[in-house]
Order: C-alpha cells, then structure tokens, then sequence
C-alpha cells in the first residue's frame, strides 16, 4: 500500500516536472497551447479537415508535424478527410496535383516559386473558400505547412493573406564535423548524434528531431562528416549506415552528403596513389560513387578538404584544385550529384601572409572547373574569426561558382559558454559590397546568382549541434542554428527580423521578454568583439582549443601563432596588408583598395586588420590608438556584465529551468569578458608600455599567471593538434 503511493507521488511528481520543465529540446517547434481564443478557433477550423491532393512519404511527414501541432496547440487531433468538397477545410498537394483547381494565373504564379517555394492563402472554388497550401513539388508543401504552424506560434496568422515564398538559394545544408568515433571537431554540445556503431540497426528517435527541426528553417542538405576526413566513410559498412539516415531525411527533403578523403584510393582501395589523372585513381572513384548511389539514389555529394592544414590533395601529385575537383566532378555527375571543393587552403610551407592564399590558388584556375562544382568559400580569409572583413575571393572569380561556409558552432565566439548572436556577423558580411563583377554587387548577390542554369547555389553552415538535450549546449546556440537556416533560405533577411520570430517561437510572446531578450541578442556579437579583438584584431586566442585570449601565443609554426597576426612592438600594432605590406588588400575590387587603404577612410572595426599603425594613431573620436583599445576592451566586459543583468530581469517571466541555464552561462561569460580584456590588456601594455586610461576600469591580474593557464581537456579539440 505504502509502496503503491510512493509510486503515485513519484509518478505525479515526475508527470508535473515533464509538464513544466522546459530543457530545450523541442527547439522552435514547442507548439505551446493557444491562448487567443480567435487564433485557436482560426487554427481549429483549419485542423478539423484536412485534404491531401495525393500520397507521398512527405505527406506522411506533414501530417505527423500536424498531429503533434495540434495535440499541443489545440489538445485535439487534427481530421482528415477523403471529402474534398463538402469536408475539408484546407488543401495541401503540389501544382500538378491541384491543377484542375487552380486558374491558369494561379498556376503561373506558383510555377515561378521554384520546386522548393510555396504558396499559401485562401482559395475560392466552386463558390466556397478553402485554405491551400500548395508547392512545386511536396517539399514546397512541407515549408508552406512549416511557415503556417510558425505564424500561428508566432500570431501573425491571417487566413485571408496569400503568402508566397521561395529559397534564394539552391542548397541550404549543414556540414557537421563528426568524427566517426562520435567526438565532434569544434564541438561543444556533447557528441556527435550519429551513433555509427549502433546503425545501421538502431535508429535514433532524435534523428527525425533532427530532420523535422532542419526542415522547418528550409535547410535541405547535410554532410554528416568532418571534413578532416576518415576514409572508412566510404567503405560498404558505412554506406549501409548513411543510407538509414538518408532514408530518414529524404521526406523531409533533406539530402546526405559525406566528406571524401582525397587518399581514400590509396587507404581503402589497396592503391598506390591517389593521382587524380591516374585511371586506376579515377576508376577508384567512379565505382565508389556507383556504390554510394546504389544504396542512397539521391546522394547529394562529397564535400572535400584538400591541401589544408595537412589534408591529402592533388598538390602531392603536381594537380591543382580543378583537377582534383573535376576528376571527383566526374564521378558525380552521371547521378546528378555535386562536388562541393574547400577554398580554405594554406600549405605546408608558411606563406607571406595566410590572407591571400585562397585567391592566390583559385583565381588562376577560374572557369577551369566543372558544372556540378562548387567551391565553399569561408566568410573571412583567415578562419572564422570574431569579425572578419569578407573573403576577397568573393567577387574576385566569375566564371567559378562560389558558395558561403559560416560557421555555426562557436569556435572563436565564446563556444558554448557565452551567448553570442551571430546574426548580426553573418547579415554584415552578406550585405559587404564586392563592386564585382558590377558596382551593385554584394557577397549575399554573388552566392545567389547561378554562374549559368546548371550550376548550383549553397550556403552551408558548420554545425553547432550534439547530444546535449538541447542540442546545442547553450540554449542560444539554437537562436544561431535558427538564424543560420533563415539566412541560407533569404541572405537578405535582417537579423532583428529573425532574431524576433526566434525568441517568439522560444519564449512566448511576453512583451518585456521579447525587448529585453532582443536587445541583448542584437548587442552580442559587438560586445563579444570588444572584449575579444576589437578595431579589426584577430587571432590572439588561445592555441589548438581556441578557448580564452591568448595573445601571447609564439613558437611553432607562425600563422599558427597571435604574434603573426597583431605584430605588436613598442611602436605600434597592426598587420600591414596594403601595398607597403603583403598587399592583401589588393585582392578586393579597386573601390576597397583604395578606400581601406587610408587608414583615416577604413572603417575603424577592420583598422588592425589592414594597417600596422603607431600606439599614438588618432582613432575618429579623439582618442590614441592605445586609448582606444583599452576602452573596446572595457566595454565589451560593461556590455557583458549590461547583459547579464537585463537577463537577471527576466526572473519569473521564463520558466525556471531555462532561466537559471542562461544565468549561470551569462555570469562565466561576463567571467571570460574580463579574463580576455584582463589578459589582452596586460599583455599589449607589457609591448607598448603605455599607461592604462584612467576612464576605464583598471585591469587587474598578473600577466604570467593568465599565460599559465591551460585547458588540456577543453571541447572540440582536433585529435592531432
Ligand atoms: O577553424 C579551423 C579549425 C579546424 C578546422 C579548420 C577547417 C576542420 O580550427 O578545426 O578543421 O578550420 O575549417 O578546415
């Protein structure tokens, strides 16, 4: 008996906890209950007759989407209906399947959204009025339902406004850097979800999460491996096992792409070369490709990372990248795949500056490599750093189809410790004028535009998920997957625009939650700036874990190390990269050269980056070079610590569970904020001997006791480095 109502309590407390307790695994798909009564009987009415024009494994997958809708939303199941007429309430099918309904404008304006685009709105037949969402193809159909379940979360729902929308680019896909033995390269939300060893026998409920969650921002592409590649991903074992996954994804229009070690002829194909113009090399691939294809018929691709950081690539075999790409090209191509080629790339030996590499090896090659290639650009020249200018190969090629590389996990942004929206970094860049190939060009038009028919645009993003339960270790992580998937659907979109859909959908609608969290969203990324590198400072972070400052960081290999890259001495501070420097800056249209030149006309955030300038340079405002610093550093940690407590505001206005979650993370990152300011402060003036403003809050510490600190077991670390 005793027994019996412990088990009760125990049950009804648990029940209680799973009810109220919010860990952030339902992502932005929470599909809390309605309170509106108008939109709750708006939603009902929609959900009490569904008609599918037709069947389809991606029906299926819509209506799983909506039973769980409006289980949540409405506590009621949604109703078929086989009744197209006297029944149903709203229509869902494709174009073709909708024609004998639709008038021939209809038909034309939904043609026009691509196969990937949507259109949803009333519809009148036969004297009555339906809701339809109709697409291309069933993908369309799966965001447009997508898009409805959003604006009900959201309450911008209006049944009598027609929405139309389609992607500006091609392919929106993912790129995680899972290793196979599921430790994730730059990874800070635990391990990689794909549990290798247990497929292909055991399928993870969390992968259909996964699917539906990437699905629902319109991302439609996923590499699954890291791009340091393990060869064994191409063996039979592993197809068998990727082939589960993609079987997952396909409904939710999702394609699998894997990472392809260039010497995988010569580690799994008993070759002894991996000569790309070798017949036995190329035969290799072909047949490899063949297999893969056999087991996924949709396969997406390989994406490769060649000659970098120690990858295998053609260079060994006196090939270049189109040589390379093109034999890998060639194997693809009979099965419609795409050959997605790495532009980061830096050799072995250490070059005069590590900016120009990218355009110094693929400038020469334009127009040299084949349709069913692209070449994945990363947003700055060096790597991901807090802010970079953009890449100068974007703008710099036409005839060489280019695609964006962001990168989603935080490896330089705090990991996940701290909060930084990114948003507002990725709209920076896209909007970033190239003046090439034409005056009005940006980098967000160059990626959109298809150098001919054939070719393919992409944007990918480098993964920040893993097994946490809330998949991406900082419950913020997510706003950074969310706006990612935005912004590869429509670069054009504003990041306040998403970061307002994104903290709707996460927390409700609370008036107060909604400014107070936007403002700290949108500051993020500028206080992360200037209390990391700040006025255009780049790499000084600590060595091979990239977590913390480290400014001081020398030996070894030099564009691996900070004194490369801030070439600070008592004069002054600063990589020259104009003409008196290594000339970098000459790889951008002749517009930018000659503005960002001056060092009085660059924009004050990229001064460092282009300019080695004395310690008593005078900054816009007044201020010294050295003055100026110490204030970005001083107020990155007030703009930290200004986060913190507007989000200590919030108490009782967001459930207890995720509150105190973000709590603690804002007090190490306001933590981190002056260890950085701290130890870049103490660090610079030990170079220019200069006194610290007196305006500024005065860094304390000891120099050698912050160069001491070690993070030997810090996430994400590359096995080898
Ligand atoms: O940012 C650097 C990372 C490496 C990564 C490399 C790359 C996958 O520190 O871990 O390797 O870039 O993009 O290839």
């Amino acid at each position: 008996m005793l027994k019996a109502t412990l088990l009760s309590i125990f049950i009804s407390i648990s029940l209680f906890f799973s009810v109220s307790a919010n860990d952030g695994y339902n992502l932005w798909l929470d599909y809390r209950p309605i309170q509106n009564p108008e939109l709750k009987s708006q939603f009902k009415t929609l959900m009490d007759g569904i008609y599918f024009f037709g069947e389809n494994p991606t029906y299926q997958a819509i209506k799983n989407e909506l039973d769980l809708a409006s289980d949540k939303m409405l506590n009621q199941a949604p109703v078929y209906t086989n009744e197209r007429l006297s029944n149903s309430k709203i229509w869902m099918g494709t174009r073709d399947q909708l024609s004998q309904v639709l008038s021939l404008t209809q038909q034309g304006e939904i043609s026009n959204l691509g196969q990937d685009g949507y259109w949803r709105g009333p519809l009148d037949f036969e004297g009555k009025t339906y809701y339809a969402i109709i697409g291309n193809k069933p993908v369309g159909v799966l965001y447009g339902v997508y898009n409805l379940l959003n604006s009900i979360q959201t309450k911008t729902f209006n049944k009598s406004i027609k929405i139309t929308d389609s992607p500006k680019v091609k392919v929106r896909m993912l790129n995680h850097w899972d290793n196979l033995d599921r430790t994730v390269e730059r990874g800070y939300a635990g391990f990689s979800i794909w549990d290798w060893h247990k497929l292909p026998g055991y399928v993870d409920p969390r992968y259909i999460d996964y699917a539906r969650a990437n699905a629902s921002l319109g991302i439609n592409a996923v590499s699954l491996t890291n791009v340091n590649a393990n060869a064994l991903i191409l063996t039979t074992d592993f197809m068998k096992k990727a082939k589960v996954l993609a079987d997952l994804f396909r409904p939710y229009g999702i394609k699998v792409f894997l990472t392809a070690r260039f010497s995988a002829p010569i580690q799994i194909g008993g070759l002894k070369t991996a000569d790309p113009l070798d017949p036995d090399v190329i035969k290799f691939w072909k047949e490899k490709t063949d297999e893969m294809y056999s087991y996924i018929p949709d396969f997406g691709g390989f994406l490769v990372k060649a000659n970098s950081e120690g990858q295998p690539g053609p260079h060994e075999y006196g090939r270049n990248h189109a040589e390379g790409a093109n034999m890998l090209a060639d194997a693809l191509a009979p099965h419609g795949g795409l050959l997605i080629w790495r532009a980061f790339v830096y050799s072995h030996e250490v070059d005069e500056d590590r900016h120009k590499q990218a355009n110094l090896e693929f400038e020469p090659l334009d127009s040299k490599f084949k349709e069913n290639v692209i070449i994945q650009v990363k947003n700055g020249a060096i790597d991901f750093q807090p802010r970079e200018p953009f890449h100068p190969l974007f703008g710099a090629v036409n005839n060489t189809q280019l695609g964006m590389e962001f990168q989603i996990t935080q490896e330089y942004l705090g990991q996940a410790t701290q909060l930084v929206f990114l948003a507002p970094m990725w709209e920076e860049v896209l909007k970033s004028k190239t003046y090439q190939p034409n005056q009005n060009a940006t980098v967000a038009s160059v990626i959109e535009t298809p150098i001919n028919k054939n070719h393919k645009t992409l944007i990918a993003g480098v993964s920040n998920i893993g097994t946490d339960r809330n998949w991406t270790g900082h419950l913020f992580g997510q706003a950074n997957w969310y706006a990612f998937g935005k912004l590869a659907w429509n670069p054009e979109l504003d990041s306040k625009t998403i970061a307002e859909e994104w903290i709707k959908l996460t927390f409700g609608d609370n008036p107060d939650v909604l400014t107070k969290v936007e403002k700290i969203m949108l500051e993020s990324h500028e206080a992360a700036v200037d209390y990391m590198t700040p006025l255009g400072l780049h790499h000084i972070m600590g060595r091979s874990h990239h977590y913390g400052p480290g400014p001081w960081v020398t030996g070894g290999r030099a564009d691996w190390t900070s004194l490369y890259y801030h070439r600070a001495d008592s004069l002054g501070i600063g990589f020259d990269r104009t003409s008196t420097g290594s000339n970098a800056l000459a790889q951008y249209a002749p517009e930018i050269t000659h503005n960002w030149s001056d060092p009085n006309e660059i924009p004050e955030k990229f001064l460092l980056w282009f300019h080695h300038l004395p310690w008593d340079f005078k900054l816009k405002n007044g201020m010294t070079l050295w003055e100026g610093i110490a204030n970005h550093y001083d107020s990155g940690v007030k703009k930290a610590r200004e986060m913190e407590k507007t989000w200590a505001s919030l108490e009782g206005e967001i459930d207890p569970e995720r509150f105190h979650h973000v709590e603690q993370l804002l007090a190490i990152q306001v933590e981190e904020a002056e260890w950085w300011r701290n130890s870049c402060l103490l660090y610079f003036q030990s170079i220019s001997h200069l006194p610290f403003p007196n305006n500024i809050e005065q860094p304390v510490g000891d120099l050698e006791y912050y160069k001491s600190l070690s993070f030997p077991n810090a996430p994400g670390i590359r096995p080898s480095w």
